[in-house]
């Protein structure tokens, strides 16, 4: 007889809002029906059909879709189709994304250098501080007349930028913004929020106070004599797998580029005009921030193409982007916004400024979002049509692929890059800007999908943030979690995902279970190119959680 690959039955493995799209991808089996039950009494309470099979081809699988939208008592279930497993369980409930929205958060506290973490925040993951960074080297590639090869500056505090012990302005850039930007979009859900971190009790949103966390470290990266913005802070080579505290290599801030300038303008001008609101808490702060911004952006127009090379003495992250027409658009956009000055629209080249989904290297899609949040108060020069149709045209091509995929998500083959979870993730926050402009429920339908995806529906059945779903990423390559003894991983992490680039395969001791694109995904310590952690892929995360519980009606 012939092997059936029965496979498994993968959907969010976190859960539904009640009146949330509800999708779970079936292997392909004769059946044409499926049973949702209740997983405690396993009564039927609800029988669908399932589509016709079709081809999900960033993972070669065929596959049947179950819909259960219809199904909106909160309760705990599973799904059942005969011939395969039953589904993990899982709930429908108004809550169900509350932990995972304040642990993704938390996440950038836990992963805060400077600072020790105490038990009363921390619990388990409590450890010593690590990298004080108050007397760090001004590199060679950096100096200046003001500040000559080895001069010491002091540049503490910032979020490691992943499961490495390095701060990076360019990847910090798009994950502050990420994050101040959930804040604008939806502030109220953050001003109730209780992260449980030393600043919980003051008069601050507790995200705001984590942001605010790296935007101190962000401010002491600029020059004070010419307005430049060092590219990086790092050791100079990764460290071992070791604690913070144990990782006591000489620091250095490394060159000064344009991209570093532009992605810090951009962001000082978002948090300047996020943190006014807050005058009596932080005095001064947000016009320091709009000057930060005004100085560095003036910078990068004298320097409009240093590209960050990496010295030959330094093996750390580069995150070097040699086209900055991005960067150069997006930090014009935040400037406009924040200041109204006409002159920072012209310079953005608005016409000339595609909308693309968002990642380190690629920006101009954060001007958009600013734009069409800001739309009601731009000054006469803003061209409206044209920032409603950057943002439904991409989500309209988001949204074709979504609809003819088998899995029903926007992800593509070319899409599964490293990091490609944050690819979905960014895809989702395109497609909720179509929503919040439109209100057409099938944007958010998407968008909702691009969340399933991460939290499970996805090829490797593995929900990919730790600590979360019946069966998630355990040993991510993030160095407090490999090296603090504690065998559960920190939570709150998205892992980076499936990436059959396979760029570390030298260094793992195992293979990949697969090399098909979509399941190329090894959960091993070893495998940064498809397991470690980063700012700039837990903000989204972050953002879509946030905006899936503000905008799914009640
Ligand atoms: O842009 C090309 C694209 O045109 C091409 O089709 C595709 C095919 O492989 O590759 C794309 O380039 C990739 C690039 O990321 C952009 O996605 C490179 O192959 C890939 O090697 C590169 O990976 C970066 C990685 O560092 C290695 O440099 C990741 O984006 C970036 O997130 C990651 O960042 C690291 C830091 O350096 C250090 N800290 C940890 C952090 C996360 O792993
Ligand atoms: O641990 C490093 C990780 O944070 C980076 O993303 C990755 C790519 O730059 O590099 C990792 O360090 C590895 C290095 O590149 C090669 N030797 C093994 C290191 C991992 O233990």
């Amino acid at each position: 007889s012939s092997v059936v690959n029965l496979g498994l039955i993968k959907l969010n493995q976190v859960g539904f809002l009640p009146a949330a799209s509800k999708l779970a991808v079936v292997p392909e089996v004769a059946a044409t029906a499926f049973q949702l039950l209740d997983s405690d009494t396993h009564r039927v309470v609800y029988s669908g059909e399932l589509t016709s099979a079709a081809n999900w081809v960033p993972a070669q699988e065929r596959v049947k879709l179950a819909d259960f939208s219809g199904i909106t008592e909160p309760g705990i279930y599973q799904l059942r189709v005969e011939g395969v497993e039953d589904s993990h369980s899982f709930p429908i409930g108004t809550e169900v994304y509350r932990d995972l929205a304040a642990a993704s958060i938390k996440a950038f506290y836990y992963n805060r250098a400077g600072t020790a973490l105490l038990s009363q925040h921390a619990g388990i993951y409590a450890r010593q501080a690590g990298h004080p960074d108050t007397q760090v080297y001004v590199h060679g590639s950096a100096a200046s007349q003001a500040r000559p090869e080895g001069t010491v500056i002091s540049s503490p505090k910032g979020w490691y930028d992943a499961g490495d012990y390095n701060k990076y302005i360019v990847n910090s850039g798009i994950s502050t913004y990420t994050l101040l930007a959930a804040y604008e979009h939806f502030p109220l859900l953050f001003n109730e929020q209780n992260l449980n971190i030393p600043e919980s009790n003051d008069d601050m949103p507790d995200l705001l106070d984590e942001i605010l966390w790296n935007l101190e470290w962000m401010l002491t990266m600029q020059d004070p004599h010419d307005g430049g913005v060092y590219h990086k802070l790092t050791n100079k080579n990764f460290d071992g797998t070791v604690m913070p505290h144990q990782a006591t290599s000489q620091r250095y801030v490394v060159q000064k580029t344009t991209a570093a300038a532009l992605d810090f303008a951009a962001v000082m001008a978002t948090a300047s005009r996020v943190f006014a609101a807050y005058e009596a808490q932080r005095p001064g702060l947000a016009a320091q921030m709009r000057e930060a911004a005004e100085s560095a952006w003036a910078w990068a127009q004298t320097n409009p193409a240093v590209f960050y090379v990496q010295p030959a003495d330094i093996r750390t992250g580069e995150y070097g982007d040699r086209s900055l027409a991005d960067e150069f658009a997006w930090a014009a956009a935040e400037l406009y916004i924040t200041t109204g000055d006409d002159s920072y629209y012209t310079a953005m080249n608005a016409a000339g400024t595609e909308n693309t989904v968002s990642s380190w290297g690629d920006v101009r899609g954060l001007a958009w979002i600013s734009l069409a949040h800001h739309r009601d108060n731009l000054t006469d020069l803003a061209d409206q049509d044209l920032i409603a149709s950057r943002v439904t045209g991409l989500a309209n091509s988001l949204h074709n692929t979504w609809q003819a995929s088998a899995y029903r998500v926007s992800m593509q083959t070319n899409h599964f890059v490293w990091g490609s979870n944050s690819v979905a993730l960014n895809q989702g926050i395109v497609l909720v800007q179509a929503y919040r402009l439109s209100g057409e429920r099938r944007y958010l339908d998407a968008a909702q999908s691009m969340l399933d995806y991460v939290l499970g529906r996805n090829a490797t059945n593995i929900a990919q943030v730790t600590g979360f779903g019946t069966r998630s990423t355990l040993h991510p390559h993030h160095r407090p979690s490999e090296a603090d003894g504690i065998e559960a991983p920190i939570p709150g992490f998205v892992a980076g995902g499936p990436n059959p680039g396979q760029q570390d395969r030298s260094d793992c001791p195992v293979s990949y279970p697969s090399a098909v694109t979509a399941r190329s995904y090894l959960d091993h310590y070893c495998s940064y190119a498809s397991n470690e952690i980063a700012i700039n892929w837990n903000a989204p995360l972050v953002y879509l959680v946030a905006a899936v519980q503000a905008l799914t009606p009640v």
